[in-house]
């Protein structure tokens, strides 16, 4: 029945004869049998076994596969003869997007036959590292870029971040070579997977390989890897080829554990944190393997994490100072939640805005409000400030600012790279003589500030300058011109949590430790020159920078 109707189907469209029709029905009948055992195959977004599809028929068959643009599916054999079986393996699907592909085996005047194969989207947020889009770089110094994007076979992108630190005592230490990446995403519960090509590295060098997640010092866990203390190695009976894999909690509880791991060789560091009566377990397991598993003293509501990969040249790692240029390959970093795991919070999206009053000086009648700000050199000329030699300073109720968002609109002058100069808005603590503060300036940035950015500045191009102690810079480009910029200062379990926004885009968010309590603040909109911090050249004459206005919520926490 079906075959006259396909039959009736080619006459209608090809035109054929009746008397044609009839011959392919004379020889369909011949050769009827090609079959598959199944016309579709749903596959899971990774899989390490072939699927396989039994053909039944006693002619010569031939496959051909539609995967849309991609290449991700092979099946083999491509032809045969008689009954057979296709094998179908899949790469890995890293996107965020279902897939799918068609099989068809056709036989000479037999009906073709198909199967759709489906392979299921990541169901977290992949990293593949084929660029650095989503980490922020940090501990850069001048001279070197220690952060590089290479080419990689074994890599299943064919790309990898490589990160390394140099050799020497003046690489050292708190202040010496430690550069990492971190996610501006944060994550609370799920499984953290890293993949890291692990070297030789110098023996007993105090260098190691970081794959961690970090909320703040007393949430910190991760794993190290260096080749370790001559004892350590001794009471490990460590090979010449294996490195110590150290498994560490810093805090809450603390632990720190070595095992062996093999160098030059690839590894996948797996750390699972799942809720357990608010808490979470964690297991660390490197190929599959546990390396330790622990109920932490704190869960989803006490830390969120951001995701780091790094180099540094640590004390407590070896004995003695790095004898060579030591360096990790992160082939990719991937986050899957679990069921129960609240939903990251990525970058860029903050939530709703606190409630509160909003407090706005437009400087339309080109002064400013003597009981709110402490003009110091500003001159007005057309509603707007311009501050090229001056600053102003929040002085309304005693000053004391806090958790709110503050906005501006700056007109920015065009600067020579490296120039000492920087002008926007700073929030400084007041209460204390450490230095901590939530800024927003605008600068040109020496040439190791534009090449940490991670969206690259034209050569005419400024950076906004986001900064606050706990984080370190995050630069990003902007065209000299106006702009609106915002520093929206919440609170996050009670500690400040800043984001920085550029003409209504968050560009940066981070979390820092300190709290209300701890510290009050003010605020000033300063054009600063001269500081070492700012550029590595004094700056030619005096750029000119103007404020259109400013605004302050205080948000009601
Ligand atoms: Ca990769
Ligand atoms: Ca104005």
């Amino acid at each position: 029945m079906k075959l006259t109707y396909l039959c009736i189907g080619l006459v209608a469209a090809c035109g054929m004869t009746l008397s044609s029709c009839s011959d392919n029905y004379k020889e369909r009948v011949a050769i009827l049998e090609c079959n598959l055992s199944k016309d579709v195959v749903n596959l899971e977004y990774e899989t390490s076994e072939a699927q396989t599809i039994d053909v039944t028929s006693k002619e010569t068959w031939k496959v051909s596969v539609d995967q849309g643009s991609g290449d991700w599916l092979t099946v083999s054999p491509m032809d045969g003869t008689g009954n057979g079986t296709l094998n179908i393996t899949a790469a890995k699907n890293s996107t965020d997007i279902k897939r799918s592909a068609v099989i068809t085996v056709s036989a000479k005047g037999a009906e073709l036959k198909t199967v759709t194969i489906t392979q299921e989207a990541f169901p977290g947020i992949m990293y593949d590292f084929a660029d650095l889009t989503g980490w922020q770089k940090t501990g850069l110094v001048s001279g070197i870029n220690p952060f590089s994007i290479e080419d990689n076979a074994e890599c299943e992108d064919g790309k990898a971040l490589k990160i390394y630190t140099r050799a020497g005592t003046e690489y050292m230490g708190t202040y010496g070579d430690r550069f990492k990446v971190q996610t501006g995403t944060r994550f609370y519960s799920g499984r953290y997977e890293w993949r890291v090509f692990v070297p030789v590295m110098g023996m007993n060098d105090r260098s190691s390989i970081g794959a961690f997640i970090y909320f703040d010092d007393q949430h910190e866990l991760d794993f190290e890897i260096c080749s370790g203390q001559a004892s350590d190695r001794t009471a490990h009976n460590a090979e010449p080829d294996d490195m110590l894999c150290l498994v560490s909690s810093q805090a809450n509880p603390f632990f720190s554990e070595k095992s062996l791991i093999k160098g030059n060789a690839w590894h996948t560091f797996v750390l699972d944190l799942r809720n357990e009566d608010g808490k979470f377990m964690a297991e660390w397991l490197v190929d599959g393997t546990s390396l330790k598993k622990q109920l932490l003293n704190f869960g989803e509501d006490d830390a969120t994490f951001r995701v780091l990969c790094s180099m540094e040249n640590l004390m407590g790692m070896g004995d003695h100072a790095a004898t060579q240029e030591n360096y990790g390959l992160f082939d990719y970093f991937a986050y899957v939640p679990h069921e129960d795991s609240q939903a990251p919070l990525l970058e860029g999206q903050l939530p709703p805005e606190p409630d509160g009053e909003t407090l706005r000086w437009d400087f339309d009648d080109n002064s400013v409000p003597e009981i709110d700000w402490s003009n110091n050199g500003g001159i007005f000329t057309d509603g707007w400030i311009d501050l090229s030699s001056g600053n102003m300073t929040y002085i309304k109720d005693g000053g004391e600012v806090g958790a709110g968002k503050y906005t501006w609109k700056i007109n920015v002058p065009s600067l020579g790279i490296g120039s000492q100069w920087v002008s926007g808005g700073t929030i400084d603590v007041s209460n204390v003589a450490a230095e901590r503060s939530f800024s927003m300036y605008v600068f040109a940035g020496k040439e190791s500030d534009r090449a940490a950015c991670t969206v690259t500045p034209t050569s005419a191009q400024v950076l906004v300058r986001c900064y606050t102690e706990s984080m370190g810079v995050f630069g990003f480009p902007i065209d000299p011109g106006e702009h609106v910029l915002s520093i929206d200062l919440r609170l996050n379990k009670g500690k400040y949590s800043p984001a920085w926004i550029v003409d209504g885009k968050v560009v940066k968010t981070f979390d820092t430790w300190y709290t209300p309590e701890a510290f009050q603040f003010k605020f000033a909109i300063k054009t600063r020159t001269g500081g070492g911090w700012m550029g590595d050249a004094p700056v030619v004459g005096v750029p000119t920078v103007k404020y259109d206005y400013v605004e302050y919520k205080k948000y009601e926490y």
